[in-house]
């Protein structure tokens, strides 16, 4: 069969398409789903996607994340602290949530309604790469 060039070039994006597929899905982080009743934190923009897989998520208030670790995709321990290196949130804790740029919940700061997402917190208060605590106000 002879393909005319349109058709060939079809195919060869359909191709192209199909192998690309897969690593595109593959990129997206398994844990940039965030469960209901948590508030998951990111130490990546756009909740990982693309990037290393290290995450956390959080039911209560914790004043000093110096003595936290990220978690891997694969809920491990990554043993690398994630204090001042959150990039990303999500919140599904069922209260608004704030992220403080100092232990002890004092400094910069920006607060995230229930079911809010935000992927770049380099525009917000408590800036990218600074959160050193989360005060969740449902409790
Ligand atoms: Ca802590
Ligand atoms: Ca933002």
């Amino acid at each position: 069969m002879r393909l005319s060039k349109k058709a060939a070039g079809f195919i060869a994006a359909a191709t192209l398409f199909t192998a690309l597929a897969p690593a595109a899905a593959a990129v997206a982080s398994p844990r940039s789903t965030c469960y209901g009743g948590r508030v998951c934190l990111y130490a990546g923009y756009d909740y990982n996607r693309g990037q290393v897989d290290h995450w956390r998520d959080f039911t209560q208030d914790d004043s000093n994340f110096a003595d936290n670790n990220w978690l891997n995709w694969d809920f491990s321990n990554s043993w690398v602290s994630m204090n001042n290196q959150t990039s990303s949130v999500r919140n599904r804790v069922g209260c608004s949530a704030t992220l403080w740029q100092h232990p002890g919940y004092t400094g910069a700061h920006s607060t995230f309604t229930h079911n809010s997402n935000d992927g770049f917190l380099a525009n917000n208060a408590v800036g990218n790469n600074r959160t050193s605590a989360i005060d969740i106000w449902c409790h």
